[in-house]
């Protein structure tokens, strides 16, 4: 039976960093009705679909999106009006017919994403399931182990130092609800042992990871293992570590610039780095270890380390399928980071996961280090099968809404939790 979209609406709402963003609203014949909000980077790739705003100085110092909010009202809502909200793929190909722009920079991918979403919504309501299993079609739905921010620097943390994201993986506990408080009790420890190492607490970071001020960069992962002890857990056993490196943003002409540290770094050297850190701390994956247009370094990396870490591609995919093409054909990183609005579609969202996990490339869900109180990343997740999730650290709730989902949907659906993948898968 086919659910006619009858009613659209989209509305600009606020961010966790206090941006302009998009709330998008759907409502079919017969009083279903979904909504979804739209997320947005900061250490975002050159690459990345067009996030649509208003550059108007006068209103958000330019980063309105009433212009996003006018193309929904007024171009995507009216095309996808009598359309069924079922049909994913029918909606999600009208808007991008609307904009076939390489990076969706007629209408912006903040309102494509907004719409594509809010009909999934609206169409889970109206068949009345959760909406992670209006999502999956037929893949193996599973819990992901959630990949969680403790320690911060780079872009998300005033630049104290340049690695952008420290993280934990709790991957040696039974279940879901135990990995989050395993989480929770390394946030806290953390918190405890900068403080006892006498480093100053900055604050805290985007994504409520610490943004302490530290001499160097690998002192983040010092304090990781020592915190992750501090709380009771085994570091390499239970809990292990991740790095988002984020390293198109201290990149310059091919050369990686530490200046906390006063040194540059050739590829190599950064590889090598990499490489030594990995034998030293239980790093089980890297995300952006070179910059985004770094291919040769990548596929040297990827030589190098790729049969023992996971190497994440972030800002060097954007969840685009012909960049990620060109990793698979070159043998570039062995995962890729799935962000939404990189890309703009829900459709073209499940086409990158499906094909990197069809060519043994892993998928990781991740938020952006501006979010709202949507909770959609979470059933997304889910329905994907992908086994991991990032969505930043415990402490605000436009993360909290999402783990929080997860702990429902560990409760009700009877799913598996995910393992972390051997080396070999
Ligand atoms: C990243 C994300 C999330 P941003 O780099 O992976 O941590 O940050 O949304 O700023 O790109
Ligand atoms: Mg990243």
């Amino acid at each position: 039976m086919p659910f006619p979209i009858e009613r659209v609406d989209a509305l600009e709402i606020l961010d966790s960093r206090g941006n302009p963003t998009l709330s998008v609203e759907v409502a079919l014949a017969g009083g279903f009705t979904g909504e979804a909000q739209v997320p947005s980077g900061a250490s975002t790739g050159t690459h990345e679909a067009v996030e649509l705003r208003d550059g108007d100085p006068t209103r958000y110092a330019g980063k309105g999106v009433r212009q996003a909010v006018r193309h929904v009202l007024e171009v995507l809502g009216p095309a996808v009006r009598g359309m069924d909200a079922a049909d994913q793929a029918a909606i999600d190909l009208r808007l991008l017919a609307l904009d076939p722009t390489p990076q969706k920079s007629r209408l912006g991918a903040n309102a494509l994403l907004g719409l594509s979403c809010a009909v999934a919504r609206a169409a889970a309501c109206a068949l009345r399931v959760p909406l992670w299993q209006h999502l999956r079609g037929s893949r193996e739905a599973c819990l992901p182990l959630p990949m969680v921010n403790i320690v911060s620097g780079g872009l998300h943390a005033g630049r104290q130092f340049e690695f952008q994201d420290f993280l934990v993986i709790p991957h040696g506990l039974p279940d879901y609800p135990a990995a989050l408080e395993a989480a929770v009790a390394v946030h806290r420890a953390a918190r405890a042992e900068i403080e006892s190492r006498g480093y100053v607490l900055t604050g805290v970071a985007d994504e409520g990871g610490w943004g302490p001020r530290l001499p160097r960069n690998e002192m983040a992962l010092e304090i990781l293992c020592r915190s992750i002890e501090r709380a009771g857990y085994r570091p390499g056993a239970q809990v292990s570590i991740a790095v988002d490196v984020a390293a198109s943003h201290f990149q310059r002409a091919g050369q990686y610039h530490l200046d906390s540290e006063a040194r540059v770094l050739s590829p190599e050297e950064m590889i090598g780095l990499l490489a030594a850190w990995c034998a030293r701390f239980p790093i089980l994956s890297l995300e952006d270890g070179l910059a985004e247009d770094d291919w040769n370094g990548w596929k040297r990396l990827t030589g190098a380390l790729g049969s023992r870490v996971q190497l994440l591609g972030d800002d060097l995919f954007v969840t685009n399928l012909a960049r990620l093409e060109r990793g698979i054909r070159e043998g570039a990183a062995n995962a890729v980071l799935v962000k939404m609005n990189q890309i703009g579609t829900l459709t073209e969202t499940f086409a990158v996961i499906d094909r990197a996990r069809q060519s043994g490339y892993r998928a990781v869900i991740s938020a952006r280090s501006g979010e709202t109180e949507d909770d959609f990343l979470a059933d997304l997740a889910v329905a994907s099968g992908a086994g991991q999730i990032k969505i930043g650290s415990v402490r605000s709730s436009e993360r909290l809404a999402k783990y929080n989902r997860l702990l429902r949907i560990a409760r009700d659906a009877g799913l598996a939790f995910a393992r972390f993948p051997t080396p070999a898968g």
